[in-house]
C-alpha cells in the first residue's frame, strides 16, 4: 500500500519539509512539501535520497557489542547492560570526570541530540566535552558572546529583504547554507538580484555561490579578518560611519577607531591578495545601499583569526547601522527560546573558565578544544580520559591529524558509540547502540530555530513505527540513567520527568515568566501523554516566546497546535529584539571587548608576514554531507569525488600532471588533481570526510570509493586561541607532482 507522509528533512541546516511516500512500511520516495510553510517545495539531492539513506543496508538495526576482540550483534538488554558495567566501572575506579564526551554535527538536526546529551554530561560531571564546534562555527559563538553577552544571539542575514549581501566564506549553493536557516537559499540569492539587490562573494575559490555574484574577490585563505578590518578603516576615514538607530546602543566603537586605523586597504592589500580599490569599493557599497548584510562563514570561522573575523563580520554591520534592522543582519526568536523578559543586564560572556590538562587550552562554552582529544586520552596522569562516549559524530576524519586520534581511541580503557553506522571512529566502540533511521525518528529544529530567516514552528513526528528497537531518546536516556546511577533498566521517563520539574520549578518562581507563581502539578498536568521528548517539547512551547503560557494566552502555541499544522506555522519576518537579546553588563553592544583587542595584534603581526607558499582550503559537495554519505549509491557517484583542485598556472609551474603529492605539518597524502581556473593561484582545495580505508568498518561502498583524508595533512597545533577552533582553511602545504 502507498502512503505520503511528512517530514521535516535532517540532512542539514535548510530544514525543508519533505513529503515522503512509503510503500508497504519502507520509504520509497521523498519530494519537497510544496504546502510546507517554510522551504514550499524546495529539496536537494541529498533530501531527496532520504529512502535510500533511510533503508541503506549497512546501517546497523541491532547493537554491537565487542566479544574476544570483535563486534558482534547482540540483543539491546545485552548492549545496556555492556554499557552500565564498561562506563560504571571507569566512573567507579577514575570518576566521572575521566570520560569524555564526543558530539557530532548530527546532534543539531535530532530531537534527541537537543535534549538528553546535557543530561549525560551532568551525570558524569567531566570536563572533558569536545565537539564539532571547535571544528567549525566555535568562533562565532565567542563573537557573539563577547558583543552581546550571550553567545547564542546569532546575527542572521535577513535574505528576503536585504538590498545587498556580503558572503564571506560561504558557499550556499552547495551547502545549502549555515547559521542561517533558509530553504531553498539559492531561489533567495536569485530572488535578490531580480528585485535589484547586489551580491558580493568573497572567496578564494570561484564558487557556484561566487559565480552568480555581481562581483567576487578572491582573498587569500584566512586574511578576511585583515580585509574586514580594512573596511572598517575605510567607513572611519571616510566618514561613512552611520550607526542610525543603534547610536544609543554601542559601546567601544572609538577603540574600534584606533585599531582599526592600522589596517588601511594600502597595508593590507598585499597579505589579503586584494586591490585596495577593491576593499574601499566594497565598504562604500556597504554604505551606499539602503539596506545590507555582511555574513560569514566557515571560510570566516575555521581559520587563523576565527573569533577576530567573526567579530568583525558584526562590527561592520553595526557600523553600518544594519544591525538588528529588516534587511541587515537579525535575531530570529524561536518558538523554544523562553518568552523575553525585556531588557535587563547581563553577566556577560566569559571563557578560560577552565583549561585543557595537557596544553592549557581554555574551555569555551563549557567545551574543550577537538584538536586537543586524542592528546587528553593519550597522556597519562590525574585526569587523563579513560573513556569515551561518542554522540553522531566521526572525529576520526573530522578533526586534525586522524591517525593519532585513531590510535588514542584503540587503547582508551572503554568506549561507547551511538551511531548508526560502524565507520572510521566507531570501529573502536566497545558498545555500538544504533539508532533507528529517520523515517523512525521525530523531528524538531531545537538549534535550527534560532538561526532561521523566517521565524517559523515545524514538528514531524516518527513517520514509522519503532519495531521493537529503542529510539535515540531512549537510548540517551538509559545511558543517563546507568550515570545517574538508577540502572538503565529504569523508566527512561523518569529522566524526561526530572527535567520537567525542575524547568518548571525555576519558571514559576521567575516573577518575568508568563507562568510566575503558577503550581508546577497544575502545569505538569496539562502535558501531553506520551514520550518524554514530546512532553519536554510541549512544555517548551506553552512557556516559549509564542506560547500558550499554559492556557492564559490560549491563542499561543501548544504541540498540538503544530501536530494540527503538519505544514507548520510561519510566525512572521524577523523582527527588531536587540534590547531583549542584550546580555552585557553594560546593557550595551561591546563593539571593542578587550579579549577581541588584545588578539588583533596577532593580526597586526602577521599582515607583514611572506605571503608566497601554498595554502590549503576546504570544499563541500552537494551530494556530500561531511563523512557519512559516501555510503549511498544516489550520492556517492559522478563528480563527488575527493580531488585536489589547483590553477592550471601552478599546475604546469610545478608540472603537476594527473596526481599531486600534498605535504603538511600532520602528514602527506597522494592525491588526483583537477585543474580548474575557479580557485586563486597559491591555493589549493580538497574536500574532508574521505580517507574510508581504515578497514574494519561496515560500510562498504564507501570503502570501495575512499579518498584520502584531508585532516591527515594537519596536525591539529593551530588553534584560533579565543574560540579553541582548529585550523581547517588556509593551512600552509608543500605540493608537487606525485613521480
Ligand atoms: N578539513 C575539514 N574538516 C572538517 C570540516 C571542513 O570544512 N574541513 N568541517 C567541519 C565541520 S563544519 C563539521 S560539522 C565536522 C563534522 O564532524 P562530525 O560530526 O564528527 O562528523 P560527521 O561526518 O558529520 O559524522 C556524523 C556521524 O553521525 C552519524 N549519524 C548520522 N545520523 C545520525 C543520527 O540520527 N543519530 C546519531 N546518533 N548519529 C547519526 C553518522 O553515521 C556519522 O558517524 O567536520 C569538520 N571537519
Ligand atoms: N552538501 C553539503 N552541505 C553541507 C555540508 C556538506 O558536507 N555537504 N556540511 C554542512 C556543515 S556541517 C556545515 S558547517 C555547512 C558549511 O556551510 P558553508 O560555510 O557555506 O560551506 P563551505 O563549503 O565550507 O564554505 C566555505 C567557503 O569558504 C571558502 N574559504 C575557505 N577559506 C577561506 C578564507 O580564508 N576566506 C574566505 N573568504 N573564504 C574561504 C571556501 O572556498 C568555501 O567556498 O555546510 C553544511 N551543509
Ligand atoms: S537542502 Fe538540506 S534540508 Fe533541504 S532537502 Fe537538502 S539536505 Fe535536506
Ligand atoms: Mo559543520
Amino acid at each position: 500500500m502507498t502512503e505520503t507522509a511528512l517530514r521535516i528533512c535532517p540532512f542539514c541546516e535548510a530544514t525543508c519539509g519533505l513529503t515522503l511516500t512509503v510503500d508497504d512500511g519502507r520509504v520509497t520516495g521523498a519530494r519537497g512539501d510544496r504546502d510546507d510553510v517554510f522551504s514550499a517545495g524546495f529539496i536537494c539531492p541529498k533530501g531527496a535520497s532520504f529512502g535510500e539513506l533511510d533503508n541503506d543496508p549497512d546501517r546497523l538495526a541491532a547493537p554491537l557489542i565487542r566479544r574476544d576482540g570483535v563486534l558482534t550483534e547482540a540483543t539491546w538488554d545485552e548492549a545496556f547492560a555492556a554499557v552500565a558495567e564498561g562506563l560504571g566501572a571507569v566512573v567507579r575506579d577514575h570518576g566521572g570526570a575521566s570520560v569524555g564526551v564526543y558530539l557530532g554535527n548530527p546532534n543539531a538536526h535530532t530531537v534527541a541530540g537537543a535534549l538528553y546529551p546535557p543530561l549525560i554530561i551532568r551525570g558524569l560531571g567531566t570536563r572533558q566535552v569536545y565537539s564539532a564546534s571547535t571544528l567549525d562555527q566555535m568562533p562565532k559563538h565567542v563573537s557573539l558572546g563577547l558583543m552581546f553577552g550571550s553567545p547564542v544571539a546569532f546575527t542572521v542575514p535577513d535574505l528576503d529583504r536585504t538590498d545587498h549581501l556580503v558572503i564571506i566564506g560561504a558557499n550556499p549553493l552547495v551547502s545549502n547554507g549555515s547559521l542561517a536557516t533558509a530553504a531553498d537559499f539559492p531561489g533567495k540569492l536569485r530572488a535578490l538580484r531580480k528585485r535589484g539587490g547586489r551580491l558580493v562573494v568573497i572567496d578564494p575559490a570561484r564558487t557556484r555561490t561566487a559565480a552568480l555574484a555581481d562581483r567576487h574577490l578572491a582573498p587569500r585563505p584566512g586574511t578576511d579578518a585583515a580585509l574586514l578590518f580594512a573596511v572598517a578603516h575605510v567607513l572611519f576615514d571616510e566618514n561613512l560611519v552611520d550607526l542610525g538607530a543603534l547610536a544609543d546602543h554601542v559601546a567601544g566603537v572609538d577603540e574600534v577607531r584606533a585599531l582599526a586605523s592600522g589596517f588601511a586597504p594600502e597595508t593590507v592589500a598585499d597579505f589579503c591578495g586584494v586591490d585596495a580599490d577593491d576593499i574601499r569599493t566594497l565598504a562604500r557599497e556597504l554604505v551606499a545601499a539602503p539596506t545590507a548584510a555582511v555574513y560569514g562563514r566557515m571560510g570566516t570561522s575555521t581559520v587563523e583569526f576565527g573569533t577576530l573575523g567573526s567579530w568583525l563580520v558584526d562590527v561592520v554591520n553595526v557600523l553600518t547601522g544594519n544591525l538588528d534592522r529588516p534587511g541587515g543582519v537579525m535575531f530570529p526568536l524561536s518558538p523554544v527560546a523562553p518568552a523575553p523578559r525585556g531588557h535587563r543586564p547581563g553577566r556577560g560572556f566569559d571563557t578560560g573558565r577552565w583549561h585543557s590538562r595537557v596544553s592549557g587550552y581554555p574551555e569555551v562554552l563549557s567545551e574543550l578544544p577537538t584538536a586537543a582529544l586524542a592528546e587528553e586520552i593519550e597522556t597519562p596522569g590525574e585526569g587523563q580520559i579513560r573513556a569515551m562516549i561518542t554522540i553522531a559524530g566521526n572525529p576520526v576524519l573530522s578533526a586534525p591529524d586522524g591517525d593519532r586520534l585513531d590510535r588514542a581511541l584503540d587503547g582508551v580503557g572503554f568506549m561507547v558509540s551511538v551511531d548508526p553506522y560502524l565507520n572510521e571512529t566507531t570501529r573502536h566502540a566497545d558498545v555500538i547502540l544504533p539508532p533507528p533511521p529517520p523515517s523512525r525518528s521525530p523531528h524538531f529544529d531545537f538549534a535550527l530555530n534560532a538561526l532561521a530567516v523566517r521565524n517559523n514552528a515545524r514538528y514531524s513526528p516518527p513517520v514509522l513505527p519503532l519495531d521493537g528497537r529503542p529510539d535515540e531518546a531512549e537510548i540517551l536516556s538509559r545511558i543517563a540513567l546507568v550515570l545517574y546511577g538508577i540502572g538503565y533498566d529504569a523508566d527512561p521517563a523518569l529522566v524526561d520527568e526530572q527535567v520537567i520539574a525542575t524547568t518548571l520549578a525555576k519558571e514559576t518562581a521567575d516573577a518575568g515568566s508568563p507562568v510566575a507563581g503558577r503550581p508546577v502539578e497544575e502545569l505538569t498536568a496539562m502535558l501531553p501523554v506520551g514520550p518524554g521528548y514530546e512532553r519536554r517539547l510541549d512544555m517548551m512551547l506553552r512557556i516559549g516566546a509564542y506560547g500558550d503560557a499554559f492556557g492564559a494566552r490560549p491563542d499561543g502555541l501548544t504541540l498540538q497546535r503544530l501536530k494540527d499544522a503538519p505544514h507548520g506555522i510561519d510566525l512572521g519576518p524577523l523582527q527588531p529584539r536587540l534590547r531583549d537579546v542584550l546580555r552585557t553588563p553594560s546593557g550595551k553592544i561591546e563593539l571593542a571587548p578587550p579579549q577581541l583587542v588584545a588578539d588583533a595584534e596577532r593580526l597586526r603581526a602577521a599582515v607583514g608576514r611572506r605571503t608566497d607558499g601554498y595554502l590549503l582550503i576546504g570544499r563541500r559537495h552537494l551530494r556530500s554531507n561531511n563523512s557519512w554519505m559516501h555510503n549511498l549509491p544516489a550520492l556517492a557517484g559522478g563528480s563527488n569525488r575527493c580531488t585536489l583542485r589547483m590553477h592550471p598556472d601552478d599546475a604546469a609551474e610545478l608540472g603537476v600532471g594527473d596526481t599531486a603529492i600534498v605535504k603538511g605539518a600532520g602528514g602527506e597524502l597522494v592525491v588526483p588533481v583537477e585543474v580548474t581556473e575557479d580557485i586563486r593561484r597559491g591555493v589549493l582545495s580538497l574536500p574532508h570526510g574521505w580517507g574510508h580505508d581504515r578497514g574494519g568498518t561496515g560500510q562498504l561502498l564507501a570503502a570501495g570509493q575512499p579518498g584520502v583524508n584531508v585532516n591527515q595533512l594537519n596536525d591539529g597545533s593551530t588553534l584560533d586561541p579565543l574560540s579553541g577552533t582548529a585550523v581547517l582553511n588556509g593551512i600552509p602545504v608543500l605540493v608537487g607532482p606525485a613521480s
